[in-house]
């Protein structure tokens, strides 16, 4: 079975991934191959994050990978907090970033916003991206108790529930990650 190394060590992520790609790959977390390092991520997009995160493994240890970075986009906040998300307010306290947003969108009625996905692969020496988002609004108070992140305020289009809402099996079909993991997926199976 081939190895690839996932530039992750969120143990959810990891097998949520390997469920879908099967058993053609076996899928390494971080830990898996013994890299504690805090890799880099500071670029502007989550295409370049992701890049790092994968530029980073090959150059290390010099073995196929892939890593993603995801995050939120609002139109009326210029598509903040983007490659911010997991900081926005200055820490990683999810209260305080879904509170400065609420309070960012005050009185605004222009509310749509996006979650998007970019996986950056690393394979026989060739980059490949796949991306998936979800299309939604932001609504201006909290709403259910699952899920993580900004998820008890955005409404995916077409839905009336919060992703805070939904079953963890209803968001994972439908999520900006599971569309772009799907892609990956559908990419190393056929290939
Ligand atoms: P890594 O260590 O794997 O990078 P992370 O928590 O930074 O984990 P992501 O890069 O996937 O995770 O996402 C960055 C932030 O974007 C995350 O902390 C959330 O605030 C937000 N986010 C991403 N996906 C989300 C989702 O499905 N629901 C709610 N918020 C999400």
């Amino acid at each position: 079975m081939t190895e690839l190394i996932f530039a992750t060590n969120n143990a959810h992520k990891l097998e949520e991934v390997q469920a879908i790609i099967g058993d053609k790959f076996a899928i390494k977390s971080l830990a898996d191959i013994g890299c504690e390092d805090d890799i880099p991520e500071t670029g502007e997009t989550f295409q370049e994050n992701a890049r790092q995160k994968t530029d980073y493994l090959f150059a290390k240890y010099k073995l196929d990978c892939f890593g993603d970075d995801s995050g939120l986009e609002i139109d009326a906040l210029n598509g903040e907090p983007g490659v911010y998300s997991a900081r926005y307010s200055g820490s990683r306290d999810m209260e305080k970033n879904i509170d400065l947003v609420l309070e960012r969108l005050e009185g605004k009625t222009h509310r749509a916003a996006r979650f998007k996905t970019v996986i950056s692969l690393f394979l026989n020496g060739k980059q490949h991206y796949f991306e998936g988002a979800i299309e939604g609004r932001i609504i201006a108070e909290r709403r259910g108790g699952k899920g993580f992140g900004y998820d008890p305020i955005f409404i995916p289009e077409g839905y009336q529930q919060t992703f805070a809402e939904m079953s963890a099996e209803e968001k994972n079909t439908i999520s900006h990650r599971a569309i772009a993991v799907q892609k990956l997926a559908d990419f190393l199976v056929s290939g």
